[in-house]
């Protein structure tokens, strides 16, 4: 039966031109197969088949203008479903992973909210004014459950709360649970792990971790370096790596793990009882410049076979983890890897947590159910200067904000020596007080000893005192905190491996500097002692009992037991049970052919009379490359609520928007074209308004070929001017980890985003995106000029895997595009070639540069100088003068390293040598932007550009504001050939007469 196909609802749009038309009479197409392109001023669209079936009839061609209705084909759809000629495989190279490794044993399933023994009522207010009938309350409960069990008492507990907010009640808060563990001691899992032999291991790790940095700042206190940070967490990590963190190997995927940056000390200590690093190394920490040192924090650029994640900037590690956690649930959920039961380990410090990255992503976590993923908070109530919450408890305050948030939250507070006291305190008089102490006193207890604690904890209250009479100083002394205590931390660490639904965070209580005794255990200066004197040093070794004659410890000699030893036996062992070692960087990813040349064939030609902005053209080829099968399903496009903006709404309904569960509801916009289709295999990431959100999501897809051993092709497309200036430490880190992808800097230049304003308008993003060495840069006019370089991107990045990123800026003025001249490619690539030559009377010569929108106004003003001066020019487009500045270093460099040598010469040198005339730059950014270029012109040099304050107007109004129009670079050209003595001076004159240049107008800067 015969079917007509019409255009269906696009939205606000009427007539719009059909720019391709991708069926043929008699092919059989499947149901959503395109039919054709539809191209608006603003945006492109496939039209999808309703039906499956048989081309008959083709009523359209390239160049029609559609609107609703028309009729585009006829399908004769009485056949049935075929298979793709050229289906889009959704994993075309998935990594073969087997079964994991052993998993951790213990008890399945446990609710740490389950089975609660004992309710310890909190009165809201401290007037009980009737004692006896709240003990009857909790007995009551009690009493339900023991008889009918836990969830029936919680059953009946949110019953009375639902109940008593429609009664109006005013309720306790009940963001934060009482200042004890969260997993009651009955139900801690318990470590089958050898107590003694942990000990011992976690003793010398401490030992030569500590021993490294003050050996380092032997050799120069420059080299600086922590002891404090690890001494605290070393429990924390020791856990970790015996019983839970799996490694990655052919068989499984490998937990990933964010190490808190200034705790690596310890993790090279670690590795060097392994036998992953030598001595040799460690003496180098913090000595890199000749190869073989250890860097400083966690930088994969440094020791690209280590180091994962760069996390040393505060806050970016616990954001980009969890967008890490999240890209990981998108790689499932899109079939592009198995799902293994991988965990996303975070470790971070408190006072981290002030940082808005921190804590600004965590409800996404909870939203997208990321169970996946596992903070644990190293609480050593201490920062750099001071403590993190002097006041309050930061601990009681995380709970809040992390509950408050949807995540599972188990708060390590006590060590086991306080189980018993916690036992026998039937009052609650000891949880009261441990509820009411603030941080800034349970710092100040751990660096004033025993006696102080019975004094200012336990002698508030005469029964408490009472409580810890036959206990020593020193048995109060070492009352320990649950970050320290290994049993306490493996029962957590174990229910967060339990735990589904929602991430979870472990908030650990420690001190900081545990160990360190006087030369810095709770002190405020903790954070920065990085020397440790002969005496130091000597109690840290009694203190961890580190079997080192005094002499050795003198020498401050590292600690390794020998390879039969049981502690080595056992740590390896520990390893090779889980897998392997961490942290260690690996990629078993396979390249993807960048596509054939003719995917990018159209973008080569010139438009005619068509119009569209250098974004239309990007939107325009991803979408070719959704036809590719090799590209298609690695292209992950991330947005962050901009689409419409960009012209990227087409993308929603075509791939759809990543969604974990789908969607539950039926789109507003359902009936149209472009509509917003939610779906759990969708491809866009559709961030929502956070750039540092989307900038982790890129950074987790740019890097999953190490991460995942699956290479994606992030494009993350933004406001040029929310881009480096907002997340620029972000780009940094992305250098770090070696990321490989687009970011796409769009509606970019200072005048091309005309109305915007002051703070949309970019005219420095390249400025930024130049300062991070692996990073290549673009600001690109043609269509053709953005097909090349996205083309070379994929090849080299994705291909080729070299570790770069590109930076490609892209604009929102239309215009048409001319056919790529011959042999331009090169040059595109390199940073600049030759577009036009005016060689009219041949006098006088200039070489015009110019890029991005600008360069037409510089190609406007080639033509009046030709006609109306007598000035010829030479055009530059110049593609990059970022890369053109590398070039030009390098040579430069090499020049003066062999003074004696033949003359290398830069890309920009053997483009100009022999043409004549001064450089005249122009480009919608700052000056500095193309004055990077100006010593290897070896000519007079003039640039102009957009120094100082955007603000709104028309580009026109812009353009002449900031001296950048065709009628200042006329004007401006001439006088630069005055003062060079080429012409006289009178055009000059004349031009900034005939245009109404003010000479009188401020220096825009300045305006
Ligand atoms: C963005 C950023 N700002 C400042 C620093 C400098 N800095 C390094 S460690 C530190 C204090 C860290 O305190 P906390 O997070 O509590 O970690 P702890 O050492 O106590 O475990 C500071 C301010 C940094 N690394 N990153
Ligand atoms: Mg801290």
């Amino acid at each position: 039966m015969a079917q007509n196909i019409t255009v269906p609802d696009i939205g606000d749009f009427d007539s719009v031109e059909i720019i391709e038309v991708l069926v043929k009479m008699g092919d059989q197409i499947n149901k959503d197969d395109p039919i054709v392109t539809l191209e608006s001023d603003k945006s492109s669209v496939e039209v999808p088949s309703p039906v499956s079936g048989k081309v008959i009839e083709l009523n359209i061609k390239v160049g029609d203008k559609v609107s609703k209705g028309s009729l585009l084909a006829k399908l004769d759809n009485d056949s049935h479903t075929i298979k793709n000629k050229n289906p889009i495989p959704k994993n075309n190279s998935l990594p073969e992973i087997k079964a994991k490794p052993t998993e951790e044993k213990g008890s399945a399933n446990i609710n740490t909210t389950k089975n609660i023994k004992t309710i310890f009522a909190q009165s809201p207010s401290k007037d009980d004014f009737d004692p006896v009938e709240t003990q009857e309350w909790i007995e009551s409960l009690n009493a339900v459950i023991e008889n009918d069990g836990p969830s029936r008492a919680s059953y009946l507990l949110n019953k009375v709360i639902s109940k008593a907010y429609t009664a109006g009640l005013v309720l306790p808060d009940t963001r934060t649970t009482p200042y004890i563990n969260t997993i009651p001691t009955e139900l801690e899992i318990k470590s089958p792990g050898d107590q003694n032999i942990e000990k011992k291991i976690r003793a010398y790790i401490r030992w030569n971790a500590a021993a490294m940095v003050v050996r380092a700042n032997k050799i120069s206190s420059e080299l600086g370096g922590h002891i404090g940070t690890f001494a605290s967490a070393a429990t924390l990590y020791d856990v970790g790596m015996n019983h839970f963190w799996r490694a990655k190997n052919k068989d499984f995927g490998g937990d990933l793990i964010y190490f808190q940056g200034h705790s690596a000390p310890g993790m090279y200590a670690r590795a060097f009882l392994e036998g992953r690093l030598n001595e040799k190394q460690l003496n180098k920490f913090r000595q890199e410049v000749d190869a073989g040192g250890l860097s400083s924090y966690p930088h994969p650029w440094l020791m690209p076979k280590f180091w994962q994640f760069p996390t040393v900037s505060m806050g970016l590690g616990p954001i980009m983890a969890i967008y890490q956690a999240r890209f990981l649930k998108y790689l499932i959920n899109r079939g592009l890897v198995k799902d293994e039961g991988r965990k996303i380990w975070v470790f971070i410090g408190d006072g981290e947590t002030d940082e808005p990255e921190s804590l600004g992503a965590i409800s996404l976590a909870a939203r997208e159910k990321l169970d996946n993923l596992i903070f644990v908070i190293n609480c050593n109530l201490q920062r750099l200067d001071g403590p993190v919450r002097g006041n309050g408890k930061i601990i009681q305050e995380l709970e809040g904000s992390f509950r408050g948030a949807g995540w599972n939250v188990l708060k390590v507070i006590w060590g086991s020596y306080w189980d018993p006291l916690l036992k026998a305190d039937k009052s609650g008089l000891l949880m009261k007080r441990m509820n009411e102490c603030v941080d800034g006193e349970y710092q100040a207890m751990k660096a004033k000893g025993g006696a102080y604690v019975r004094e200012k904890f336990f002698g508030k209250y005469p029964e408490l005192k009472e409580l810890v009479s036959s206990m020593t100083d020193n048995d109060i002394w070492k009352l320990n905190r649950g970050g320290h205590d290994p049993h306490k931390v493996y029962a957590a660490y174990h229910a967060a491996m339990q735990h589904r639904g929602s991430p979870t965070v472990v908030i650990a209580k420690t001190v900081k500097g545990y160990g360190m005794g006087k030369s810095g255990e709770s002190m405020n200066t903790t954070h920065q002692q990085k020397k440790l004197d002969e005496q130091d040093l000597l109690y840290y070794r009694d203190r961890f009992n580190v079997p080192l004659t005094d002499e050795q410890v003198k020498n401050i000699e590292y600690y390794k037991p020998a390879e039969d030893s049981e502690e080595i036996k056992y740590l390896k062992e520990r390893r090779k049970q889980l897998g392997g070692f961490i942290p260690e960087r690996s990629s078993l990813a396979k390249p993807i052919k960048a596509p054939p040349k003719d995917i990018f064939e159209s973008f080569m030609k010139s438009t005619g009379e068509k119009e569209m902005s250098t974004t239309m053209v990007l939107v325009r080829m991803m979408t070719s490359l959704l036809r590719d099968p090799n590209v298609a399903p690695r292209l992950v496009p991330i947005i962050p609520d901009e689409a419409r903006t960009f012209g990227m709404e087409g993308f929603f309904r075509k791939i759809g928007i990543y969604a974990h569960e789908g969607q539950k509801y039926e789109p507003e916009d359902s009936e149209q074209l472009s509509s917003y289709k939610e779906t759990k295999s969708g491809q866009v990431l559709e961030e929502g308004i956070t750039e540092a959100g989307a900038m982790s999501s890129w950074i987790a897809a740019a890097t999953a070929y190490t991460n995942h051993d699956i290479e994606m092709i992030p494009v993350y497309i933004f406001y040029s001017m929310f881009g480096f200036q907002r997340v620029g430490d972000f780009a940094w880190a992305a250098g770090d980890a070696q990321a490989r992808g687009f970011l796409i800097g769009a509606t970019a230049g200072r005048t091309t985003l005309a109305g915007e304003g002051l703070q949309h308008q970019d005219g420095h993003s390249h400025i930024l995106a130049s300062m991070i060495p692996n990073c290549i840069s673009y600001d690109p006019t043609f269509s053709y000029e953005m097909a090349v370089i996205f083309r070379e991107g994929l090849r080299r990045m994705h291909e080729k895997n070299e570790n770069i990123f590109y930076y490609i800026t892209a604009m929102n003025e239309n215009y048409s595009h001319p056919e790529k001249p011959e042999g331009a490619d090169e040059g595109i690539l390199k940073g600049m070639y030759l577009f036009k030559e005016y060689k009219n009377k041949g006098k006088i010569k200039i070489q015009l540069m110019g890029s991005g929108t600008i360069l037409r106004e510089a190609i406007a003003a080639a033509k009046i100088l030709s006609e109306e001066y007598g000035v010829d020019s030479d055009i530059w487009s110049v593609t990059s003068f970022n890369e053109l500045r590398k070039d030009g270093m390098e040579v430069e460099r090499k020049n003066l390293l062999y003074p004696n040598g033949e003359k290398r010469k830069s890309y920009v040198q053997n483009c100009l040598e022999k043409r004549d005339g001064p450089v005249i730059a122009v480009t919608d950014y700052v000056r500095s932007f193309s004055d990077q270029i100006r010593p290897y012109t070896e000519k007079p040099f003039y640039s102009l550009g957009t120094d100082g304050f955007g603000r709104s107007d028309t580009r026109k109004n812009l353009r002449k504001f900031f001296e950048v129009d065709k009628e200042h670079i006329v004007a401006y050209t001439l006088s630069a050939l005055a003062k060079e003595q080429l012409i006289g001076a009178e055009s000059a004159e004349k031009a900034i007469k005939k245009y109404n240049i003010d000479k009188n107008k401020a220096f825009p800067t300045k305006l």
